[in-house]
C-alpha cells in the first residue's frame, strides 16, 4: 500500500488485510520507495561514448534513441534476418504487463520476426519435472500449510526467499506440526526447524526413494489412491524397493537412522506438506528431483487431504489469456534460452535486454562479458539502474518502477491476482515497457492496431481467458479491490479427484529414471576441483535487484564463502581470510567464514552482488558453468565444482 500526498508517494507498507502477506514486507521491498529515488536511478535515454563495458554514456533525447534503434533494427533484419534479434526478458518485473510474459513487447518483436525467448533460468527444470508427474507444475495452495502435521522444507530457504509462508508454518506448529529442513546448508530456516537433514547436494531424488522405502516397509501406502489415481506403480514400487535406507544413506550422506525416522513420520502423518522450491532443482538432475519428490504424495495419498501434497510454484494455477500473437509472425522463428546467453550470442546481432541483468545473474559470466564486448553486437538495455549489463549497452532506455506504472501481478506462492495502480508520475523521462514498445512501433511506422493497445486494454485481454478460475474477475473489480483470490475453493485440494495428465492419473517416474545424479556427484571424486559450490538467494538482495542500495550493501558487507573446518584446515585457511574461489570458468573473491553450517566438501556463497561492486570485479557466476540440466535446460547454479586458494 502506498500513501500519496500531493501526487508523491510518501509511504509504503504491507497491507495487513492481504491474506497471504498479512502486511509483512521483506527487508528489500521495505526500501522500495527510497530505491525509486536513488541517486543512481537512470532517468534519461543514454548513448554509449566509451568502449563497451566502460559505462560511459551521454544523455540523448527519446527521439534520438528511437531514431538510432529504428535504423539499427531495420538494418539487422535486412542483412541477417529477424532471428538475429534476441529480446532477452528477465525476472526484474514479473508483472504480466511490464515483464514476465512480455505480451506487449512480443507483439512488436513478432512484426520483426525476432527470435523467441525462453525464460527458463529460474524454474525451468522443476516445472518440467512436476509436469511429468502431475501434468502441471501447480500444486498445493501454500496457505494450506497451516493444516499440515508434517512439513518438509526441501531445498528451500523460506525465511530468506519467501518468508510469507512462515506464518502458515507457525500456525501448523501451534497445532503440533513437525518441521524438517532438507538442505546442504544449515540455513536460518533450518535453524528454526525441528530437524535439519544436511543432504549431499544433488541427491534429493534418492532421498525421496529412501523415504518411500520406509513407507512401504510400514505398509502405509494408500492403496486406494494408488489404484484410482496413479499409473506406473508396479515399476516405481520396484524402484523404491531397490533403494533401501542404507543405500540412500550412502548416496545422500544423511545417517540411515535419520532417514528411517523421517520415513516413519512420513508413513504415519497425514497430511504431510512438502515445500520444495528452487534450490534442489539448480542441479543437473534437478528436474528429476522434483519429478520424484512429486511421487511422494501419490504413494501416501496426501493429495486427498487439505494440507497435503507438494508446493513448488502456483504459477500454473494462473490461467490468464497469455496470447503472444504468433499470428503476427511472417514465419516460425527459433527460440533462444535465457540461461544460455554465453553460448548463444554468437549469431545474435541485437541483444535487447529488459528486466534482466545477464552480466550479473546468468551462468558463465566471463563468456557473457566477452560476448557483450563484441563490436558488431547492438545492445539495448531498458533499465532503472546502471548495472554491469548496462555498462555494455549501446543505448540505454530509462524504465519505470512499480509505483510508476500499471501492472497485473500473480504470485508464484499464492492464489491471488494483484493490481498495481501507478501512485506517482515517473521521474525524468522514464517510460514503462509497454509504452516504450508502443512508441517504438509508431516510430518505425508500424500500423498493426494491437501494437498500440493501452495498458488497461492489455489487462482486460489478459483477464478474458474464459477460464472458470477467473470468472467474475473483471478489471474494474481488481482495480477497486487491489487483489482478488482466483476462483479456487478454500481449502483447495487440486488433485483429490484426478490429475491434468492425459490419463487423468499421476505418472510415476519410469524405471531407472527416478534419480539422476548431479554433475558434482558424478565428477566430484576425481576432479581437480573437489568442492561443490552452492550460490543460494542472498537475504538482503533480490537476485541482483536492490544490490546497489547503499544501506543494503553496507549491511551485506564483503562477500563471504562458507567453508567447513575440515576443508579450511586442509588448505591452511583461516577465518576471515580473503580467498579465490575458482575453476576453469573463472574466479571470484570472498572472505572465508569457517562454519559447521556446511559439511566437508560443500561451500556456499550467495548470489546477487553486482560484479562491479565485488572485489576482483566478479560474483559467483564467474564459476557457474553453462550446462543444461536434465529437464527444461535448467541451469546448475548450485552444481559447480571449485577449489579455494588464498587470494595473495
Ligand atoms: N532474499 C531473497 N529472496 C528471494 C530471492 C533473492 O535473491 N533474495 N530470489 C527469488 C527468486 S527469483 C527465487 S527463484 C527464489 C529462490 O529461493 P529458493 O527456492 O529458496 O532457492 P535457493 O535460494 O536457490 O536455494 C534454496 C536452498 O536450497 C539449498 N540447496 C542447494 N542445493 C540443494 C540440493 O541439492 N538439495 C537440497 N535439498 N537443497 C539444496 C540451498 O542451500 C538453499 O538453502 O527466491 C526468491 N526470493
Ligand atoms: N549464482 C546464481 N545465479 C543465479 C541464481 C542462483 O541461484 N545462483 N538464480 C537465478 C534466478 S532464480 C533468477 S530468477 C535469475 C534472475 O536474473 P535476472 O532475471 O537477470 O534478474 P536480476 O538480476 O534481478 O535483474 C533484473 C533487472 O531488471 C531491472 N528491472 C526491475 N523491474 C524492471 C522493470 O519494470 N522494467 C525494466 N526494464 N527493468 C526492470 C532491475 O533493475 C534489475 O537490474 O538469476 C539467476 N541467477
Ligand atoms: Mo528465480
Amino acid at each position: 500500500m502506498v500513501t500519496v500526498e500531493n501526487g508523491k508517494a510518501v509511504k509504503l507498507r504491507g497491507n495487513p488485510d492481504q491474506p497471504y502477506t498479512r502486511g509483512a514486507l521483506c527487508v528489500k521491498v521495505n526500501r522500495y520507495l527510497e530505491h525509486t529515488r536513488a541517486d543512481d536511478r537512470i532517468l534519461y535515454p543514454l548513448r554509449r561514448t566509451g568502449p563497451k563495458g566502460s559505462g560511459q554514456f551521454e544523455r540523448i533525447t527519446w527521439e534520438e534513441a528511437l531514431d538510432e534503434i529504428s535504423v539499427r533494427l531495420r538494418g539487422i533484419v535486412e542483412e541477417h534476418g529477424g532471428e538475429a534479434i534476441w529480446p532477452y526478458l528477465g525476472t526484474g518485473s514479473l508483472g504480466y504487463l511490464q515483464g514476465c510474459e512480455g505480451v506487449a513487447g512480443r507483439r512488436f518483436w513478432n512484426m520483426l520476426g525476432a527470435s523467441k525467448h525462453w525464460l527458463n533460468i529460474c524454474s525451468g527444470a522443476g516445472n518440467s519435472g512436476l509436469k511429468r508427474t502431475n501434468g502441471t507444475a501447480g500444486g498445493m495452495d501454500p496457505e494450506n500449510f497451516a493444516l499440515a502435521r508434517l512439513i518438509l522444507l526441501w531445498g528451500t530457504n523460506t525465511l530468506t526467499s519467501g518468508h510469507h509462508l512462515w506464518k502458515f508454518i507457525q500456525d501448523a506448529r501451534a497445532d503440533g506440526a513437525y518441521v524438517v529442513a532438507i538442505d546442504p546448508i544449515r540455513t536460518r530456516t533450518a535453524d528454526q526447524a525441528d530437524e535439519h537433514l544436511p543432504i549431499r547436494p544433488g541427491t534429493d531424488a534418492a532421498l525421496a526413494l529412501g523415504l518411500l522405502n520406509v513407507v512401504l516397509s510400514e505398509n502405509a501406502q494408500d492403496e486406494e489412491f494408488l489404484a484410482e489415481h496413479t499409473e506406473g506403480w508396479a515399476d516405481f514400487r520396484q524402484e523404491i524397493l531397490d533403494h533401501p535406507v542404507e543405500r540412500v544413506a550412502e548416496i545422500t550422506g544423511i545417517p540411515a537412522a535419520a532417514i528411517h525416522s523421517l520415513g516413519i513420520r512420513l508413513a504415519h502423518t497425514r497430511p504431510t506438506a512438502i515445500r520444495a522450491t528452487h534450490g534442489l532443482q539448480r542441479h543437473q538432475g534437478g528436474g528429476t528431483a522434483l519429478r520424484t519428490i512429486a511421487a511422494i504424495p501419490g504413494v501416501t495419498g496426501d493429495w486427498r487431504h487439505p494440507g497435503g501434497g507438494v508446493a513448488f510454484s502456483t504459477s500454473d494455477h494462473v490461467h490468464l489469456n497469455i496470447d503472444r500473437r504468433d499470428d503476427l509472425l511472417a514465419e516460425p522463428v527459433r527460440t533462444l534460452v535465457m540461461s544460455k546467453v554465453a553460448s548463444q550470442l554468437d549469431d545474435v546481432k541485437c541483444l535487447w535486454v529488459y528486466a534482466a541483468n545477464p552480466a550479473g545473474s546468468s551462468p558463465d559470466a566471463n563468456a557473457i562479458k566477452r560476448g557483450l564486448a563484441r563490436e558488431d553486437l547492438f545492445t539495448v538495455v531498458m533499465e532503472q539502474f546502471p548495472t554491469d549489463t548496462v555498462d555494455y549497452a549501446d543505448i540505454v532506455l530509462p524504465a519505470t518502477m512499480q509505483t510508476e506504472h500499471y501492472d497485473l501481478h500473480a504470485g508464484y506462492g499464492h492464489l491471488y491476482l494483484l493490481w498495481n495502480e501507478p501512485a506517482e508520475q515517473p521521474p525524468g523521462e522514464c517510460l514503462s515497457t509497454t509504452e516504450t514498445f508502443r512508441r517504438l512501433a509508431a516510430h518505425m511506422g508500424m500500423t498493426e492496431p494491437s501494437l498500440f493497445d493501452s495498458d488497461l486494454e492489455l489487462a482486460e485481454q489478459l483477464l478474458a481467458s474464459g477460464h472458470p478460475s477467473l470468472e467474475g474477475i473483471t478489471l474494474d473489480r481488481i482495480r477497486k479491490e487491489g487483489w482478488v483470490r482466483m476462483n479456487y475453493p478454500t481449502p483447495f485440494t487440486p488433485f483429490a479427484t484426478g490429475f491434468p495428465t492425459p490419463s487423468g492419473r499421476l505418472r510415476f517416474p519410469p524405471t531407472g529414471k527416478a534419480y539422476v545424479p548431479s554433475h558434482s556427484v558424478r565428477t566430484g571424486g576425481n576432479s581437480a576441483y573437489p568442492l561443490v559450490l552452492i550460490t543460494p538467494a542472498a537475504h538482503l538482495f533480490l537476485n541482483t535487484t536492490f544490490a546497489n542500495n547503499p544501506e543494503l550493501r553496507r549491511r551485506a558487507k564483503d562477500p563471504v564463502v562458507l567453508v567447513n573446518q575440515a576443508d579450511a584446515a586442509a588448505r591452511g585457511l583461516v577465518d576471515g581470510q580473503r580467498v579465490r574461489v575458482h575453476n576453469d570458468g573463472g574466479e571470484f573473491l570472498a572472505d572465508v567464514e569457517i562454519s559447521d553450517r556446511v559439511a566437508a566438501g560443500v561451500v556456499a556463497s550467495p548470489k546477487g552482488r553486482w560484479p562491479k561492486f565485488s572485489p576482483g570485479g566478479a560474483n559467483p557466476n564467474a564459476v557457474v558453468a553453462e550446462r543444461d540440466g536434465d529437464m527444461g535446460k535448467g541451469p546448475g547454479f548450485h552444481d559447480n565444482l571449485v577449489e579455494i586458494s588464498p587470494a595473495s
